[in-house]
């Protein structure tokens, strides 16, 4: 556990200021506590008035303080990430659990039990920074490996393929799925025609867009969802040998999605859902933590494989190629400061250290010109390296880079600048301990070209979607009917059915007839028109690799004066028990008193703290007081809300006034526990660790 702390207690009589003599206000500083000062040192005796002739005068020009202080303030914005804004991020520290010496001379891997420390922010990809958690989106999963021979950024996403194949397309995606350029919306939404319109004149989005519309766009926590490198990349050994390899992270709380009115809901009850989940997660346990997976083959496997491996629409199935477990990355400090770290963090997918290297994938050849470019826009100067969050921490930097904006430390010291130099001195290159890339012959004619081998669009499409339980396929259904009907250009709609068709014709006359289009259009004309019917790849699934526990979870307890005092001790034993938590959520936020006088807080006053907050829900109300709770419409929603979000419910007995002011009475399943004795508690907490009651969705 992280020894981070916050402030949580003030001094309920503090008092801010005290009016002097001449009438100033001040705030003493107390002996020993810091002094407040200007950039430049000075002490700064009154932080609350700015400098007047006379208390009613105006401020005077003079008032260094103040013009400083509203300077600073005035520049504190840097331009936000094009792509990618919103993201949180924390330290932790990667584990190495096998030796890939033998087929890489990357440092984090030389040696089991061998720890690198690392920088990780996940992220949204459409909305602005102050957007919210939980659109329907891909997640970015970038981690930085501060490694003993150099940085090496992993970029990457919760889903393992990309929209397009080249990078010259990128612009266009991102100006689609962005807001309108005259309206300026929809926020952090796919849902809008322009996106629509360019996914459906492009048909090499067809996989990608299946898993946008699956559960994984709306993952319950950041420490629930896979990350995926997405390329292929190199491994290269020490003889200078290459292995291709693709990486995976697998979250060790397992796979889980919440669904899209769940969504919905919480991005206005609590937009900063994921953060806050991430950072209770760090400071309390249990802290987030994912193995690294590689896929490794060689050059005859990639020949071998139906699809090109250089394709970023593709990926090679778990099942084909079992992803090797390779070390464990554990995210185990949150940040001091998140405009310092977070915000100033600066991926880049060229940084690669030696025994890692890149394909010829046109994607990531793209990327690499990108990243950079974007960090001396955003961060303003090339000296962004020298931010400690972006330095690297495992080896020494000396170079002759020098100068430019922002330049903080004194890199070159004396006369030499240059290399080579006659002065014996200043550091030089090292051909074999330095970074060589991986020695290819290349040859072709220069011409503006994509594969052949990149053409099928719609085989791992329909690979994804027969790969989901019936309730994904029906999430993932309705997914592209919310989307398409928030379309107002029907021609739109129809583009989208054709291409539908070319992946599974149920699935197309579905969305058909939810959307009302009442002849289904032609398939799409198809580059290749010959679709694979491949396997079904288990792995693909979430609901098929869930975490087999309730571990990490959060029961939402809604409970009100003369709440059974058993029940509430046994559901809290049960909870522990299985390392899950239970936050209470009271008329007031004072809390409630149990039927045996004890007084409980509340975490959150019944209307700040609906059952989307939590992973399942008891009610367990007092006898006396479950009429005025049953009257409340949040009390109400709550119940109604789990009810149809599939979680599994607990009810005391006294919860009966409320099951009925729900409409409920009559329809309660087997996901919903008759919590009649204390005992019922550890049945309902085991039952929990199937997360939802999916059979309620029919
Ligand atoms: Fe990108 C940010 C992931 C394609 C250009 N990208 C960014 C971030 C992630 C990804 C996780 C946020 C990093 C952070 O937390 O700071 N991007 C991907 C993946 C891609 C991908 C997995 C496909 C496999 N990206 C991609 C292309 C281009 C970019 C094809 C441009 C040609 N991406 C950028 C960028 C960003 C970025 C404009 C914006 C902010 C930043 O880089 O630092 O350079």
């Amino acid at each position: 556990m992280t020894d981070k702390k916050r402030s949580q207690q003030t001094d309920p009589e503090h008092r801010f200021s005290e009016r002097g003599a001449g009438g100033e206000y001040h705030q003493h500083a107390e002996d020993g506590a810091e002094r407040l000062t200007t950039a430049q040192g000075v002490t700064i005796s009154d932080n609350q008035n700015s400098l007047k002739p006379g208390a009613s005068g105006p401020t005077l020009l003079e008032d260094f303080v103040l013009r400083e202080k509203i300077f600073h303030f005035d520049h504190e914005r840097i331009p936000e990430r094009v792509v990618h804004a919103r993201g949180f991020g924390a330290h932790g520290t990667f584990e190495c659990k096998k030796d890939l010496s033998a087929i890489t001379r990357a440092a984090p891997f030389q040696k089991v039990g061998k720890k690198t420390e690392l920088f990780a922010r996940f992220s949204t990809v459409a909305g602005n920074k102050g957007s919210f958690d939980i659109p329907r989106d891909v997640r970015g999963f970038a981690v930085k490996f501060y490694t003993d021979e150099g940085n090496w950024d992993l970029v990457g996403n919760n889903m393992p393929v990309f929209f397009i194949q080249d990078a010259i397309k990128f612009p266009d995606l991102i100006h689609a799925v962005k807001p309108e350029p005259d309206t300026g919306f929809p926020q952090a939404q796919s849902a809008h025609d322009n996106f629509w319109d360019f996914i459906s004149l492009t048909p090499e989005s067809m996989h990608t867009i299946m898993w946008l519309m699956s559960d994984r766009a709306i993952p319950r926590s950041f420490s629930t969802m896979e990350g995926f490198g997405v390329h292929t990349y190199r491994f290269v050994n020490a003889d200078g040998k290459s292995t291709y390899v693709k990486f995976f992270w697998k979250p060790h709380a397992g796979l889980q999605s919440v669904v899209w009115n769940e969504a919905m809901k919480t991005n206005g009850a609590d937009p900063d859902r994921h953060r806050r989940i991430t950072w209770e997660e760090i400071t309390e346990g249990p802290q987030p933590a994912w193995d690294l997976a590689v896929q490794t083959f060689d050059q005859e496997f990639a020949d071998s494989f139906e699809f090109d491996v250089l394709d970023a629409t593709k990926i090679i199935p778990e099942e084909r190629l079992k992803p090797e477990i390779v070390g464990t990355m554990t995210l185990d400090r949150p940040v001091d400061n998140f405009f310092a770290e977070t915000e100033q963090v600066a991926f880049c997918t060229q940084n690669v250290v030696p025994g890692i290297d890149f394909t010829d994938d046109p994607l990531l050849q793209g990327r690499n010109f990108s990243y950079l470019d974007t960090q001396i826009k955003r961060l303003g100067s090339p000296n962004f390296t020298k931010i400690p969050v972006n330095a690297p921490r495992g080896c020494p930097v000396h170079n002759y880079q020098q100068d430019g904006h922002m330049q903080t430390d004194q890199p070159i010291r004396g006369r030499v600048n240059y290399e080579p130099n006659g002065w014996g001195e200043g550091p030089r290159e090292h051909p074999l301990e330095g970074y060589t890339s991986f020695r290819q012959e290349v040859h072709g004619e220069k011409a503006r070209l994509r594969p052949e081998s990149f053409n099928d669009h719609y085989s791992q499409a329909r690979l994804f979607y027969i790969s989901q339980t019936e309730v994904e396929q029906g999430h993932l259904r309705d997914a592209f009917v919310f989307e398409l009907s928030k379309c107002e250009m029907e021609a739109i709609r129809i583009r989208i059915v054709s291409h539908l068709r070319n992946v599974d014709e149920e699935l197309a006359a579905a969305v058909a007839e939810r959307l009302g289009i009442e002849t289904l259009p032609k398939p799409a004309p198809a580059a290749q028109p010959t679709r694979m019917d491949l396997d079904a790849s288990p792995a693909l699934s979430i609901v098929m690799n869930g975490p087999g526990s309730f571990k990490g979870r959060t029961i939402g307890v809604l409970a009100s004066d003369g709440a059974d005092a058993d029940l509430l001790r046994g559901l809290m034993d049960a909870a522990r028990a299985e390392g899950a938590k239970v936050k209470f959520v009271a008329p007031r936020i004072g809390g409630f008193t149990d039927s045996k006088g004890e007084k409980h807080p509340a975490d959150e006053k019944v209307d700040g703290g609906p059952s989307v907050l939590f992973d399942a829900v008891a009610i367990v109300p007092g006898e006396e007081s479950v009429a005025a709770l049953a009257a409340m419409p949040p009390a109400r929603d709550f119940l109604t809300d789990a009810f149809v979000h599939a979680k599994f419910i607990a009810l005391a007995p006294a919860a009966g006034p409320l099951v009925e002011a729900t409409g409920l009475s009559g329809k309660l399943d087997d996901g919903c526990f008759d919590f009649a004795e204390p005992g019922v508690a550890e049945t309902f907490v085991s039952r929990c660790a199937e997360l939802r009651f999916w059979k309620r969705e029919g």
